[in-house]
């Protein structure tokens, strides 16, 4: 009776454990997204002043709920010198969410390199990939279009891995539900997929 109340508890109340990171070049928004996140999926949680955060430097680090998936946030830190950490924490992540500035044009070749390195890490292959398009707030920003072309010769790395473009202003929340609800349904379906014949050893 025991075990089957246990097994019962558990199938009602325990959650299944994913790491996301969170990456991009510093000032792009990730922790700024990582807050709304938090705001957004934890009802207790009492959110930081939105335009008070500064950039970040070294980890933040985040934990939500949705239904039956817990999701742990990893937020790196973008600036050069912290971006040859980003590998450290790649065997470890179920899916990888990269935050590009569209309102700075001048870094976006720099934050394409970025990107580019990352996906090409053969850890990385086949891990949901979430790209948001963010400050779209801003009426000067480049488009979810202009990102997407400008960052199109990174298409054959990206492969056959689950990828979407969101557009997204961390600021005021628009876009996060439907990038965090839509890396929540990659993650599960992902572990749930047969290994790949090179994983069986
Ligand atoms: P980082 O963690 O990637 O380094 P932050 O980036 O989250 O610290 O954000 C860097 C700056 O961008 C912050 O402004 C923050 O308020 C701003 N920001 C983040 N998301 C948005 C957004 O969606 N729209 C707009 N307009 N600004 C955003 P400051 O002025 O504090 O540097």
């Amino acid at each position: 009776m025991y075990t089957l109340l246990s097994g019962l508890y558990k199938y009602v109340f325990q959650k299944d454990e994913y790491c996301i990171l969170i990456l991009g070049l510093d000032n792009a928004g990730k922790t700024t997204f990582l807050e709304q996140t938090k705001t957004k999926f934890s009802r207790n949680y009492k959110g930081m002043n939105l335009s008070k955060i500064t950039t970040t430097v070294g980890l933040n680090i985040g934990t939500i709920d949705v239904g039956k998936a817990r999701l742990m946030f990893w937020d790196l830190g973008g600036q050069e010198e912290l971006q040859s950490l980003w590998d450290k924490y790649y065997a470890e992540s179920h899916g990888v969410i990269y935050v590009i500035d569209s309102t700075d044009e001048e870094r976006l070749g720099e934050s394409k390199n970025a990107f580019e390195k990352m996906i090409s890490s053969e850890v990385l292959e086949g891990v949901p990939l979430l790209v948001l398009a963010n400050k779209q707030d801003n009426e000067n920003c480049l488009s979810v279009s202009d990102i997407k072309t400008a960052f199109s010769d990174c298409a054959p790395k990206i492969g056959k891995r689950d990828c979407l473009v969101q557009p997204c202003c961390a600021l005021s929340g628009q876009g996060v539900n439907d990038g965090i609800e839509w890396m929540v349904k990659c993650v599960i379906r992902n572990i749930h997929r047969p290994p790949r014949e090179k994983d069986i050893t």
